[in-house]
């Protein structure tokens, strides 16, 4: 039988800092339903990724003294980055997108090509708010107390040319999606969406930039790069092929089933993209789900604010499973959920240590004691004693798939762990300890109380499969779960373990945690990371990526001549060159070095420079090429020296 395509996906995160625990909570989430939907016989697409374009990835490029790319191969690849958090949390994605892979960088220009053409996508002039000192612009909406939202200083009105979207177009197409139909959950979303955003009045969305270069250039007009938002929204159809060669998956599993995104950016997801899909005349994804943020004492966690949790160090300390199992027994998906150490050790200890490791620790020992490790065939049952026990677990799976199936992880769980004590109250219940005194009387009815508690074991260890991938196989394997038991459908019915199974004890899955101790450690750790306070990820001096040598004799490096040179109005970086590059016609380049040098003193200077780059804007002015200058970093602060020829070479002389 052809399986069922299912196709889920994680927001795709932007490697700009080390991530935290609260973008593995929804990894995890995304994760523990790819699993579950694989266990129920879908076929999965689980797709994540990185997010890597963008003003703010530059400008940490720059402080960090390397290029954008270099910035993010780094955090994506390099040691403890994003890769190796989703490895180490067990993370079964199917595919991973970078929107720096050329097969989506080709696919975003087809895509803006396309919403051009089909009359979404006009020029026009992007009216906002500039902090100088930043040389950012913002929107009305982003200033904090009118002012701008990183510095806190003044901003100024601005201007710059740019491709606009026509949002305001869908408004009346989006509200009804929002407010017909289940697109977006948890309905309590939907309210805000409308109430905040489409009722004020959609304005058309600006989908380009002229002031940073790190972005996916307008291929048909240079200068402009595509607005980060629209370049990772279409991650999701791009990743399955769309518009490009390097997959093709797009008829089978789009439309996505499910997107899951955290509440700050269901906008993105509810309203932009929905409405770029309709003007690519696309289907729309079934589901958005906009979760919850853990919180750290009351707050979001965030880099600046110094308060973000290391999934590294907890995993370490308490194992992958437990941190995973946490994440999703405690929290309920939909909401805000507060993140302690100490209500992470209480449900190790509680549900894993307590519950459910002593359930299983005590059975497989008891079957080891009295059955010598294998139960006989013969058992007998007390429908008294045993009714509520089987009846619960024969209802076990239904009661779980009703709550994923509204990625209720909490609730599945919960009805996991109902049945868990529900069998460590029948172990007291039925005292096999007793039973056990008078084996010739009592072995059969001793059997089939045993029997029922692997039973119980089993059915949990395959639902708790998705949460806890390893130790839950684990379990499986100390109750001696053959292949078929192990499935979705034999999680359905009770009686699917063999009535003379063998059981093999294993080490103890869920160790207690010494509060205390742990407690101290993590102070312990969480001091060392404060004193460390070093760069997130060691960004390691290296050189650059190779290019080919014939790539790079098409760069046209030449003696220029200052004629002129000047202060940029309104910027505080920039200076304006007129130069004699030899071609008899002046040449214009601006250039961020302020900082280091004063007009007057270049003016007759003979500069190195590549004039061959495509023009750029920069504050509203071009610049045909750029100088070339040596970085530096001495005590911390960033020094640049302009490479300055001897005068008696002419313009126009070529480097070779
Ligand atoms: O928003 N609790 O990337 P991002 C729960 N690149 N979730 C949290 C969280 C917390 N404390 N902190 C962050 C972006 N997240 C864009 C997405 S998708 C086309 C582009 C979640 O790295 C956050 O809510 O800032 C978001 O869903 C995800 O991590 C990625 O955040």
């Amino acid at each position: 039988m052809e399986k069922k395509p299912f196709y889920i996906t994680t927001p795709i995160y932007y490697p700009s800092d080390k991530l935290h625990i609260g973008h593995t909570y929804c990894t995890v989430a995304t994760d523990a339903m790819a699993r579950y939907k694989r266990l129920t016989g879908c076929e999965v697409m689980f797709l994540t990724g990185t997010d890597e374009h963008g003003q703010k990835i530059e400008d940490k490029a720059r402080e960090a003294g390397v290029t954008p790319q270099r910035f993010v191969d780094n955090i994506v690849q390099g040691e403890r980055g994003i890769l190796d958090l989703w490895k180490l949390m067990n993370i079964s994605n199917d595919r991973f997108i970078r929107t720096t892979d050329s097969y989506h960088v080709s696919a975003i220009q087809k895509i803006f090509k396309k919403m051009y053409d089909n009359g979404d996508i006009y020029k026009g002039t992007y009216k906002g708010k500039y902090c100088k000192p930043c040389e950012s612009f913002w929107t009305e909406s982003q200033l904090v107390d009118g002012k701008c939202p990183d510095c806190g200083r003044e901003v100024q009105d601005a201007e710059e040319e740019a491709y606009f979207f026509r949002l305001s177009k869908y408004a009346d197409q989006v509200r009804r999606l929002l407010e017909d139909t289940d697109f977006l959950e948890p309905r309590s979303r939907v309210n805000e969406m409308v109430n905040n955003f489409i009722k004020p009045g959609l304005e058309d969305l600006c989908v380009s930039r002229t002031s940073f270069t790190w972005g996916i250039p307008v291929d048909f007009d240079p200068g402009h790069v595509v607005y980060v938002w629209v370049d990772a929204l279409s991650n999701y159809i791009t990743a399955l092929g769309y518009d490009n060669d390097q997959y093709d998956d797009y008829s089978k599993f789009w439309p996505a089933d499910v997107h899951f995104v955290g509440k700050e950016i269901v906008r993105f997801h509810s309203i932009i993209w929905p409405a770029m899909l309709m003007s690519l005349g696309e289907p729309l994804p079934k589901k958005v789900f906009g979760h919850g943020w853990l919180l750290l004492d009351g707050g979001k966690m965030s880099k600046s604010k110094g308060n973000v949790v290391d999934p590294y160090i907890l995993a370490e300390m308490f194992g992958v499973d437990a941190l995973r199992f946490f994440l999703l027994r405690t929290f309920p998906f939909g909401s805000d959920g507060n993140f302690s150490n100490e209500a992470l050790i209480q449900t190790i200890n509680v549900d894993l240590a307590n519950d459910l490791g002593n359930l299983l620790s005590r059975t497989v020992s008891m079957v080891g004691k009295y059955f010598g490790g294998r139960l006989p065939e013969s058992q007998a049952e007390d429908a008294g004693k045993d009714g509520e026990l089987v009846e619960l677990i024969s209802g076990l799976r239904a009661r779980y798939e009703a709550q994923m199936e509204q990625y209720a992880f909490q609730n599945a769980l919960a009805e996991v762990f109902k049945v868990i004590g529900r069998a460590n109250k029948y172990i007291d219940e039925n005292a096999p300890w007793v039973l056990a005194k008078d084996m010739e009387a009592n072995g059969p009815r001793l059997a089939r109380v045993m029997y029922n508690l692997l039973e119980v074991l089993r059915v949990s260890g395959v639902l708790l499969t998705p949460f806890m991938p390893a130790s839950a196989q684990e379990v499986l394997n100390q109750i001696g779960a053959c292949e078929d038991c192990r499935t979705w459908d034999s999680a359905g019915v009770y009686g699917a373990l063999e009535k003379g199974a063998a059981v093999r004890r294993g080490d103890n899955l869920f160790p207690r945690v010494d509060a205390d101790k742990a407690l101290a450690q993590l102070e312990e750790a969480a001091q060392a990371a404060k004193r460390a306070a070093l760069p997130d990820l060691e960004v390691e001096p290296q050189l650059e990526e190779k290019v080919d040598f014939d790539t790079f004799c098409k760069s046209d490096f030449r003696a220029v001549k200052v004629k002129a040179c000047e202060n940029v109005k309104k910027s505080e970086k920039l200076l304006k060159f007129t130069l004699d590059d030899g071609t008899g016609t002046d040449r214009q380049i601006l250039s961020g070095i302020a900082k280091w040098y004063k007009p007057e003193e270049l003016v007759g200077k003979t500069l190195m420079a590549i004039v061959n780059l495509p023009p750029r804007k920069m504050m509203g002015q071009e610049s045909c090429g750029m100088l070339i200058s040596a970085v530096h970093t001495e005590k911390g602060e960033e020094q640049l020296n302009l490479l300055i020829l001897d005068d008696k070479i002419p313009a126009g002389a070529k480097m070779c």
